[in-house]
Formats: C-alpha cells, structure tokens, sequence
C-alpha cells in the first residue's frame, strides 16, 4: 500500500488540483482543519500583494462521503480568484475576443533564479509565462491541502508534524530592510514530527531511505537549494564521540544529533529536518538578463512579487514532510480501513515496547 499526490495547476490559471491516492477508508477530515493550513500558508512577512487577492479554500471532487474518506482517490481544488484578470492571457483553450486583462503579451526577459531560461529553452518556448506560470510557488497551495489530509492521518498514529521559520524575529527586520532596498530575501525553516515510531524507512535501498525522501521531498519546494537532517553539515566537524546519540536504558538518548534517523530508519527521537531557501528570483529592481526574441541585453521581468516567503515555507515544508511520513507509514502499516492500519501500528508498537513520548 502506497501513498502517491499528483498535482497539477499554473499560478494564473483557474484552479490548483492534486489527487492523493491511498489513504486508507474511514478517516474523518475536517474542512476547517485544512483552510486553516491554507491560511497560515498565506500569512507571514513579506508576502506579495496577490495574497490579499487570493483566500485559499480546499474543495473536494472525490474520494470522500460525508466527511469520511472512501479508500479511493481523493481529489483536492484550490481555485486561484486571481484568474478572473488573467481569463483571456491563461485561457485553456484559445482565447475568443480581444486581448484582454493580463498575461496577454509574451514574457521574452528571463529572471535569472526562476525557471524562466531553462524553461524555455527546454520545452522550446517564445513566451516565458509558459514555463514560470507552473513553476510558480503558488503550486505549493494545494500541496499543503493534501499535507493537512496527511496530518490527519499521522495523528491517527500519534504523529504531531510542525514546521516553524528559523530565527523569525531577525527575519522581518531583514524583509523590512530587502524592501525598502527594493530586494528579496530567504531564510531558513524547520519541520520537527514527535511520535514517529521507530522503523520507518529503510536502509534496503537507497529509495527507501527515510533521510532521502525527506531530502528529496523539501529540495524538491520551489527556491529550496538546502537541506539538512539533524546536525547535517555541522555533524561533518564534529568527533564520533560527539556526534552520535548515545543509547540509555529504556533506549532512550539524551541527545538528537541524528535529527530522529538512523541508517534512514525512524529511531524514535524526534525527527529533525531543515530547508534553507534562496532569495525569491523577481526583483523590483531587476538584474540583468537578454531579451530571447532579440538576443539583445536588458533587464530581468519585474512583476508583483513577495520579498520574502520564508513562513510560507515553514507551512510548505510541513505539509511535504507529511506527506512523506504518511507514505513510509501507509508502507509499513498498510491497510484498507482505518482501523486495519491503527491496528497494524499498534500490533507493531507493541511488538517493539515502544513508549510514546
Ligand atoms: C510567485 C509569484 C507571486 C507570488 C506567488 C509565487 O505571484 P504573482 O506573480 O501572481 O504575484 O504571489 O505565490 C502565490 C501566489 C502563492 O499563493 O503563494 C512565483 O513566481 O513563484
């Protein structure tokens, strides 16, 4: 049994859409639970206009019954209200009438940071929109609709997931500063999950690794370049001595350096992970760039942006670490009904005398 999210959706388009397949029948949701991961999503210093434009809401098309979870795909929408002015530029099919509203000239000055070069190149474009309106973070909308279904899961097994931004008071004075100099910033965020059992992951295969698909599941948020799991890097200077989790009776540790995996398993300790995110690519004061209908040198496109989207990646991170943690646990505890999969999680806590903490 396995946990698989499709998403699909561009930043102007009409709707944000994402598909969560196997989650187990009769898992209750609360619709409010979800909106309110939305919102937190949509707060934070030093978001761009277009978020008081946008009010994120979860509407479900399928896999679930009064409330209840069916066992069968779940089908999540995150309407973007921004594309009431974009209806003619991101009209699905061709457009009928005059050029109207906006994204109707093509974009031809790629951002240097953004997708907007590699993009075209790639998928041989003439108007850049088509590659930054997917690339674009508003994707990671619908992506924390699907991690608060996940959440609701991992709770069922006692899981409590929180992400939270590294040194937040030192951040907006950054962002007021990165304004005003008409710059962006990024900044640091980390995701702690407490009641995670051992044995989660596994060290068979490398894809199995829990470490990896953490690794690969934060990198793979838009404008992510790092990521670290426990200590990560500082653990490269360190002595063995003073690097490992020495284990007590009880197998208890007094220390987390391993940031909760061992050998990519699940060891019990809290699981400890970090994303470092660059500065958002769209600058009010742009950097250089070449026109790729002209080849001639001009400046970077400039349009609304965030100057920074540092607690927006606190919720992201979040919602993709639960994602990953209700995979592996879908995985070991399998399950069609809620109850099979609660029971197999507590069949093997016993198994182990695991002591929740
Ligand atoms: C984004 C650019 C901005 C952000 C957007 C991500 O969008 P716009 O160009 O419409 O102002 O606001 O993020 C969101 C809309 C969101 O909901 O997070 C980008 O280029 O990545």
């Amino acid at each position: 049994m396995s946990l698989t999210l499709t998403t699909a959706g561009e930043s102007h388009g009409p709707a944000l859409v994402a598909i969560l397949s196997g989650l187990p029948a009769g898992l209750v949701l609360d619709r409010e639970a979800i909106d309110r991961d939305l919102h937190r999503r949509q707060q934070g210093y030093g978001r761009s206009p277009r978020q008081q434009l946008e009010s994120d809401v979860v509407e479900v098309l399928a896999g679930l019954r009064h409330g209840r979870t069916l066992g069968t795909p779940l089908a999540l929408v995150v309407r973007n209200r921004d594309h009431k002015n974009w209806t003619w530029g991101m009209s699905p099919w061709p457009p009928e009438g005059d050029p109207e509203g906006k994204g109707t000239k093509p974009v031809t000055l790629p951002r240097p940071g953004h997708a907007d070069l590699a993009g075209a190149l790639k998928y041989g474009l003439d108007d850049v929109r088509d590659a930054l309106e997917r690339a674009s973070a508003r994707q990671t909308a619908v992506s924390v609709a699907a991690g608060a279904v996940c959440k609701t899961l991992l709770r069922e097994i006692g899981v409590e997931v929180e992400g939270s931004v590294v040194g937040l008071e030192e951040l907006p004075a950054r962002v007021d500063e990165a304004r005003q100099d008409r710059d962006t910033v990024g900044g640091v965020v980390e995701v702690r999950a407490r009641g995670v059992v051992p044995g989660l992951g596994s060290y068979a295969a490398k894809e199995e690794r829990l470490d990896a698909r953490l690794a690969a599941a934060l990198m793979g948020i838009q404008a992510v370049k790092g990521v670290e799991i426990g200590e990560g890097f500082a653990l490269a200077a360190k002595r063995g001595s003073e690097a490992h989790d020495e284990i007590l009776p009880g197998l208890v540790r007094e220390t987390n350096r391993a940031g909760g995996i061992e050998a990519g398993v699940s060891n019990g300790e809290e699981i400890r992970v970090r994303a470092g995110m660059k500065p958002l690519p769209t600058l009010m004061r742009p950097l250089r760039s070449v026109d790729l209908a002209t080849g001639e040198p001009g400046e970077a496109l400039v349009e609304r942006s965030d100057t920074a989207a540092v607690e927006a990646l606190a919720v992201v991170a979040e919602a993709a670490v639960a994602f990953e943690l209700a995979r592996a646990a879908r995985e070991k505890f399998g399950g069609d009904a809620l109850g099979d999969f609660v029971g197999a999680w507590r069949a093997y806590v016993d198994r182990i005398a695991w002591q929740t903490r």
